[in-house]
């Protein structure tokens, strides 16, 4: 027995140490947002506790390069309102450097884009549009009005940090 527990202990420590490894990414489940109110600028950062804390949604919907899919993350909306309520822009910026300037705060409560994590219950990796992917409900809800030719304008993928102001 006493030789026995250091190999469960063992067993367990390589059991659990494949289950992260599976799951983890060159970048980690997290994000930043940069609160600027005048002259003053606050981050907050939230984790990957933090955001798999605050309400989920799935929105099941295609975009011009992928067919349709299953999304989960958090709103958008929810995370200004919890970072930076006074905010009316929202720019976003992706690992790449890629920006999408200047997004108006009524356009995002009307439209609901959620921050995605997952796609049919897969993480997203740096490698396929992760760690969080902002995903416009086209096939239903507010978000169908965005036509093809608009998307581009407005998809984001591998998202690093927000701006808002
Ligand atoms: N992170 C990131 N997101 C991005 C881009 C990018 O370069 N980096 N390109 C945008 C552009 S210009 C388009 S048209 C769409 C689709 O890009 P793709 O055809 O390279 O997939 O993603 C958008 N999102
Ligand atoms: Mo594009």
């Amino acid at each position: 027995m006493l030789e026995r527990a250091p190999k469960v202990a063992l067993a367990f420590t390589l059991i659990s140490l494949s289950i992260s490894s599976a799951q983890a990414d060159v970048v980690p489940l997290e994000l930043y947002v940069y609160c600027v109110e005048g002259h003053r600028t606050h981050v907050e950062f939230l984790s990957e506790h933090d955001i798999l804390a605050m309400p989920q949604y799935s929105v099941a919907t295609s975009t011009p390069w992928k067919s349709k899919s299953e999304y989960n993350g958090i709103r958008l909306a929810d995370v200004v309102s919890k970072t930076c309520p006074k905010g009316s822009s929202v720019t976003i910026t992706a690992y790449d450097d890629y920006e999408i300037k200047d997004i108006d705060v009524s356009g995002i409560l009307r439209d609901q884009p959620i921050l995605a994590y997952s796609m049919d219950g897969q993480r997203l990796l740096l490698r396929n549009f992760g760690p969080l992917f902002l995903v416009y409900d086209r096939d239903g809800g507010e978000g169908s009005r965005i036509k093809t030719s608009q998307y581009s304008a407005k998809e984001i993928r591998q998202i690093k940090s927000l701006s808002i102001r």
